[in-house]
């Protein structure tokens, strides 16, 4: 894992963008999995302005340069088609922040990336749904998300970590770490790995469907996390889609599979007591709803069809991710406490069990809101 950020590197980073006003205070900020997100205000003549600094992950971006041209491209696209509906594209997508040489990032001299957006003020994060009407509005904005970018060139768009959501080759990677076992952790968590094996079968079924040509590839978020959408402080609306790191071709099914896994799920991602983790089946109702209302009937009748499956497979992706992790020692996504990531990987096979039991509740609610 790459060193924190020291002080002088912070003060290099910032220098090395046009900022509005003088730099006050920089701290840590949000909760992400995987940049070093900070929080800079300036004072600009007695006016707050606030801006976002990210050093991006290099061992998980190893490409930072092609990720900034898509960001910058997506971002340019949802700005025209935001002000050509009557929106602010100040505060509904990220803006880009140059740096004093016309670059959208700052390559320091260890090779760290970074890079710095507007600050989307008056905003907030959540990390689980308090009510229905929020998690409808996030369904929305995932949905018109995909609806807005459904004419972007997705060919013009690099592939910033190839095979992002391709089950089966996570499948693989995730069967290597168990054959690996380096730090002998294995042998702890043998009823985990059997669940994951067990479901082998179940992890070529999207990408099958896509090969075949009968699911549609579409320019997707496939980081559809709960908090990565900020909500409008005055209205307690889904304002932006954030995080766009990962924007590649991909199918719908992932966006709506991983916002369920965080946003239906009963307990947090790492939550150590399992009977606190179920599948909402009032929320995920909700978010079918809203969801289908945001992708305003672009979506195909095996895309919707599919629903249940994109909740089930993304979820079980993300657990056999965190289980293969802990196996490897923890090296991809950021932990805070020792077996985090192990208690990630219960948290999804938990809810993936769930479903299973659930199954016919959730396909009975896709056809009757379809
Ligand atoms: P990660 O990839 O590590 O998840 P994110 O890009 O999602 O990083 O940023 C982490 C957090 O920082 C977000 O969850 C959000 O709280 C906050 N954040 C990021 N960009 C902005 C922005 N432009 N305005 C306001 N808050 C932001
Ligand atoms: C990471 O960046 P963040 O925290 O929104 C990860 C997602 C996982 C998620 C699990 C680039 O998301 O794929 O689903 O953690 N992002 C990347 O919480 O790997
Ligand atoms: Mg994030």
């Amino acid at each position: 894992m790459a060193q924190i950020p020291t002080p002088e590197m912070l003060d290099d980073a910032v220098n090395a963008f046009c900022l509005q006003g003088i730099l006050k205070e920089r701290t840590p900020y949000g909760n992400g999995h995987i940049n070093d997100t900070f929080l800079l205000t300036c004072d600009d003549g007695g006016r707050e302005q606030k801006y976002i600094l990210q050093r991006m992950n290099r061992s998980i971006f190893r490409d930072p340069v092609s990720l900034m041209e898509n960001v910058a491209n997506v971002t340019a696209y949802l700005r025209k088609v935001i002000s050509e509906g009557g929106g602010d594209p100040d505060r509904e997508t990220l803006r880009v922040i140059k740096t004093g040489d016309g670059k959208n990032y700052f390559e320091d001299s260890l090779h760290n990336f970074w890079r710095v957006f507007l600050f989307i003020d008056d905003t907030f994060c959540l990390e689980k749904i308090e009510n229905a009407r929020d998690f409808y509005d996030c369904a929305v904005a995932f949905g018109s998300f995909q609806r807005q970018l459904s004419d972007y060139p997705a060919d013009t768009l690099h592939e910033t970590i190839p095979l992002f959501h391709h089950t089966p080759s996570r499948f693989q990677d995730f069967k290597k770490a168990v054959e690996a076992d380096p730090l002998g952790r294995a042998s702890l968590v043998q009823s985990e790995i059997d669940f994951a094996l067990a479901r082998e079968a179940d992890t070529h079924v999207l990408t099958d469907l896509l090969e075949k040509g009968e699911l549609p590839l579409r320019v997707t978020h496939n980081d559809t996390k709960l908090n990565n959408i900020l909500f409008d402080n005055a209205t307690r609306k889904a304002l932006c889609v954030i995080d766009l790191d990962t924007v590649m071709p991909g199918l719908s099914l992932y966006d709506f599979g991983d916002a369920i896994r965080t946003g239906a799920c009963t307990g947090a991602e790492d939550e150590r007591d399992l009977s606190k983790i179920e599948l909402d089946l009032s929320l995920f109702e909700t978010f079918v709803r809203g969801f289908l209302e945001g992708c305003a009937g672009s979506l195909t009748s095996l895309e919707i069809e599919l629903l249940p499956m994109g909740a089930k497979l993304m979820t079980y992706e993300c657990g056999i991710r965190f289980l293969a992790d802990f196996l490897v020692g923890d090296t991809y996504f950021k932990t805070h406490r020792e077996n985090q990531n192990l208690d990630r990987a219960r948290t999804q096979f938990k809810l993936v069990a769930d479903m299973e039991k659930k199954w016919t509740k959730m396909a009975d609610i896709v056809k009757r809101l379809s």
